[in-house]
């Protein structure tokens, strides 16, 4: 058994869930915040069998779209007259950012 743990965008989230759980798998969903943009985004654990691993990961891809956003720079520019001014960056963001575990037990009281 494998768990699967895809960070996504929020504007996926509600798509992703709806085709995962139409196929069966079992979702749980958090809350979470990126480090970088520190704007919300959508974690979901997914545990599945490893006959099923990769039609899981195949709606990931299939779902989520990677989109561009404007971050404000957490660099500071100095000039020569002392002035600082953070600056807008452009940044992709997605599909989906996944880490896959091996799950040594799976029990449910
Ligand atoms: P954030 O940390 O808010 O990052 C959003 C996007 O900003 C990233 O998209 C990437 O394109 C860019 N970015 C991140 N760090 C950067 C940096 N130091 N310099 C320039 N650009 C940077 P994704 O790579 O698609 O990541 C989307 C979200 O997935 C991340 O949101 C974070 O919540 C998570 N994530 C990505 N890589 C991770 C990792 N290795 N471990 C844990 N979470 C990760």
């Amino acid at each position: 058994m494998k768990l699967i743990i895809a960070i996504v965008q929020d504007e996926d989230s509600a798509r992703l869930i709806s085709s995962l759980m139409d196929e069966g798998y079992g979702v749980t969903k958090l809350a979470t915040t990126g480090g970088f943009l520190k704007s919300g985004n959508t974690t979901l654990l997914v545990g599945v069998e490893d006959n099923r691993f990769d039609g899981c990961m195949a709606i990931i891809e299939k779902v989520c779209k990677s989109r561009k956003q404007i971050a404000t720079s957490p660099v500071t520019m100095g000039g020569s007259a002392g002035i600082y001014a953070s600056y807008p960056i452009e940044v992709t963001v997605g599909g989906a950012t996944v880490f896959v575990l091996t799950v040594d037990q799976f029990v449910k009281y």
